[in-house]
């Protein structure tokens, strides 16, 4: 199941909280923690875990625990982040349906994989 987050999305929540009362509550609570972020971590030049599976709206934040620089680069979303030092993060939120293939854009060997469903 697939769905987009929209405008207004809140504000509906928020009434159909009051209007339905406990039982849509729990409903609600474990639709956000299903779209929980998702961490992917660099370290001894690799990233992991990969692949990652995730839902749509998702934002995937990589986080470089290297000594050396890395930087995320999606081609197919035409994504280059900015060189990380070391603890440095990069997020990015993933919107379409699709499986993207990822690789550091300073060591090209480095290769990932987010898969978005
Ligand atoms: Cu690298």
């Amino acid at each position: 199941m697939h769905e987009m987050p929209e405008p207004g999305g809140i504000a509906r929540r928020l009434l159909l909280r009051r209007t339905l009362g406990t039982g849509i509550m729990i409903l609600i609570g474990s639709r956000v923690a299903a779209a929980a972020d998702t961490q992917v971590i660099i370290d001894n030049f690799t990233f992991s875990p990969t692949p990652v599976n995730v839902k749509i709206g998702t934002t995937v934040t990589w986080v470089n625990h290297d000594d050396i620089p890395h930087s995320i680069v999606v081609p197919d979303l035409k994504v280059h982040s900015h060189a990380l030092d070391t603890d440095d993060k990069f997020a990015y939120t993933f919107d379409k349906v699709g499986t993207y293939d990822y690789m550091c854009g300073l060591h090209p060997h480095m290769h990932g994989q987010v898969v978005v469903g």
